[in-house]
């Protein structure tokens, strides 16, 4: 079995696996690290990847990228409509609230949702992962964004499962970086923990984490970000600037081309790139629009100060993760800078500012989080042996609860996972129920939450309770924040004390209580209904087995309704479609591969004939085979252009007939002049 980290960039994303002897990065079908994150759907078949990348200049219209924005999120979020208007795609409202992407493809038009997307992007990259290790591929571990939602990170895992993924975590972006840094370093001080600030600017956002390292522990203290602050919003500020300049001096308004629109961010891109090498660069476009060529030049001061809006934000999110952690800066050891984004200059002399300190980039920027993914997903493997290490990761977002719409705990905001706690983490609640009840999780604080994110997070339905003695019943919520950071309700039981007897059905069983789980929730609510709630530990020690009771103990059913996602079953039916989709794309490049066999034989049949076939073949013979190899090349330009995989087949077959006794006689020929030579030279 494999133990595979994917980094899910915006832009790249990137595979990275554990070996006997340390990690790799998986090298794609262009021998490149780095995979677009790009999805393309084209006449016949879906080209993914650099093929998606490559061919999306071609069919604007159906080129899906950016996945990782629209993922998860809300249509009429208007941040999400502000991301749509980017992309020249068509979409519109789905039935859960999400984004449905419409898609003209294969002659029919297609609906998906961006889930479905990015599940065929982790499906594209566990082919690359199988293709190279040679093995079926499953567990992994995949990077996400620490701001990612309940919602988000729930997509994810649908996407993963549509694709035949197993992650065995969705980690942070930083927590994995802060893993990759710290597993390998053994120099860590004694005396106490060192800190150390990982700043990651991508494509599309900044993240930020202080982690403390000791030997053979780490913890993130704390987390803060920028969802909309990444390399792209400096190509933007370059093309909204180059825009403006071409109406005044070409007449021209790109804005209303949506190719004109591609062409010239692509080409902000890169002169953002050659910018961060050299004082100044040109920007030429041939026919960019209305037959136009246009040519700008800009000096790397000129794009700071448009710039300068943004480099202000990137201190936020730094001052934020200092001032959550509790620690001044000088207080860190040292600040590492990854993430492609961050090769802007002005971005280091920014943080050298916030940090008091020049930051350092020891790891490697583009692959650090992918590798961190791997070896989680090693330490998380049970086929796999690591050193010793223990990763602590904690939340970004206050996790609260309520109880049939009321608080679920007097006095307090009903926040269950204060912001910052640790992760997993399991709270046991113990309520006086003696009927269904509904337990509805939400972020307790939408100040924590990126702008526009709704609070709802899912509501958990328990019930119906059924029991002899309900009134003197108490219900035990087992309630998760699992690795992945969202929140599950794992049980609900009802415990019936004071029945006398002893144990008797198949089904019950003596209540021994495990101190398995954590729980530091105290106090009773004020709820006059008589519900009551407290901790798991001081319920604990007025938990006595007597001799005289024993307790029941029965499984209350737990209904998950959800605000947006995908269900088991809508899951189970995505699965389908992407198989039949990725059946079509094989279809589809066997078609091509027999058409270019084809193609080939009729060049290499007609140059044969003329050389090493001559002497076997009559003249009848050749004229007839010259003939079919004609009309298969005029075929093959013409009707013959686009059409089935038996098509070609049967014609190469057909080609056969007629060549296959001169070569055979070509190659008799051939055998006995080389046993002459053989017995010659004995
Ligand atoms: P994210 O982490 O936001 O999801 P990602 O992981 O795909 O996205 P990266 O690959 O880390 O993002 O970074 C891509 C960004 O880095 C792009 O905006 C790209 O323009 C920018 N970039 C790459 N090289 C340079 C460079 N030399 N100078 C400035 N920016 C660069
Ligand atoms: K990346
Ligand atoms: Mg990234």
């Amino acid at each position: 079995m494999s133990v595979v980290g994917f980094d899910i960039g915006n832009e790249n994303c990137v595979i990275a696996v554990v070996k006997q002897r340390g990690i790799d990065v998986l090298l794609n079908d262009e021998s490149n690290r780095e995979t677009p994150a790009v999805v393309c759907f084209g006449e016949k078949q879906r080209f993914l990847g650099s093929a998606g990348a490559a061919s999306a200049m071609m069919h604007p219209k159906s080129t899906v990228s950016q996945v990782k924005r629209l993922i998860g999120r809300k249509f009429t979020d208007p941040n999400v409509q502000k991301e749509l208007k980017m992309l020249p795609l068509e979409t519109c409202e789905g039935p859960d609230g999400g984004i449905l992407i419409q898609i003209q493809y294969a002659g029919e038009k297609h609906m998906f949702s961006p889930t479905q997307v990015m599940a065929m992007l982790f499906a594209h990259l566990k082919d690359i992962a199988e293709k190279n290790l040679e093995i079926p591929v499953s567990d992994c571990v995949i990077g996400i964004p620490s701001y990612f939602t309940d919602l988000q990170r729930r997509a994810y895992l649908s996407a993963a499962t549509i694709a035949g993924l197993k992650p065995l975590r969705l980690m942070h972006d930083c927590t994995a970086t802060a893993l990759s840094y710290g597993i390998y370093k053994t120099d860590f001080s004694s005396r106490g923990p060192t800190y150390v600030a990982f700043v990651d600017i991508g494509h599309c956002d900044t993240q930020v984490c202080i982690a403390s390292f000791e030997v053979g522990h780490m913890k993130i203290l704390s987390h803060a970000f920028d969802r909309s602050l990444g390399g792209r919003e400096f190509d933007e500020v370059l093309f909204s600037h180059f825009a403006a300049q071409f109406k005044g001096q070409y007449n021209i308004d790109v804005y209303s081309n949506a190719k004109a629109c591609i062409r010239l961010r692509a080409a902000c891109e890169k002169l953002k790139k050659v910018l961060s090498a050299n004082a100044e660069a040109p920007l030429n476009i041939e026919c960019l629009m209305d037959e136009k060529d246009v040519k700008g030049h800009i000096k790397r001061d000129e794009f700071e100060k448009l710039a300068s809006g943004l480099l202000e934000r990137i201190s936020i999110p730094c001052k934020k993760a200092l001032a959550d952690a509790a620690l001044p800066a000088e207080r860190l050891h040292s600040v590492e800078l990854v993430g492609s984004g961050s090769r802007i200059p002005a971005i280091t002399k920014l943080l050298t500012t916030i940090f008091g300190r020049e930051p350092r980039r020891s790891l490697n920027a583009s692959e650090c989080v992918a590798r961190g993914c791997a070896l989680q997903c090693a330490m998380l493997s049970p086929v796999f042996r690591v050193r010793e290490y223990e990763v602590q990761d904690s939340i970004p977002f206050s996790i609260g609860f309520s109880l049939d719409g009321g608080p679920i705990c007097a006095g307090s905001n009903g926040v269950l996972f204060p912001k910052g706690h640790l992760i997993p983490r399991v709270k046991v609640l113990t309520l006086q129920r003696s009927s269904s009840f509904q337990l509805e999780a939400f972020y307790a604080n939408p100040d924590e939450l990126p702008p526009g994110e709704s609070s709802k997070i899912s509501c958990f339905m328990v019930g119906p309770i059924k029991g002899l003695n309900r009134e003197k019943s108490k219900v035990k919520v087992r309630i998760q924040l699992n690795l992945h950071g969202v929140v599950t309700v794992d049980s609900a039981t009802m415990i019936e004390d004071g029945v006398d007897g002893s144990v008797s059905n198949d089904d019950t069983q003596a209540y021994s209580d495990k101190m398995d789980s954590e729980a530091s929730f105290a106090g009773h609510n004020g709820v006059d209904d008589g519900t009551y709630l407290h901790s798991q530990s001081s319920h604990a020690s007025d938990h006595h087995i007597s001799k005289h009771k024993a307790t029941k103990k029965h499984e209350i059913p737990v209904h998950l309704k959800m605000y947006g996602g995908m269900t088991e079953a809508e899951v189970l039916e995505a699965q389908g479609k992407e198989f039949q989709l990725a059946q079509q794309d094989k279809i589809a490049e066997q078609t091509k591969e027999k058409k270019n066999a084809l193609e080939s034989y009729v060049y290499e049949t007609r140059n044969k004939l003329l050389n090493m076939y001559r002497s076997f073949a009559s003249d009848r013979e050749r004229e007839g085979i010259s003939r079919s190899l004609q009309q298969t090349e005029d075929w093959l330009y013409d009707e013959g252009d686009d059409e089935t995989e038996n098509a070609y087949i049967l014609k190469l077959e057909d080609l056969h007939k007629l060549v296959d006794p001169i070569e055979s006689r070509y190659k008799d020929e051939e055998a006995r002049a080389q046993a002459t030579r053989d017995l010659l030279n004995r």
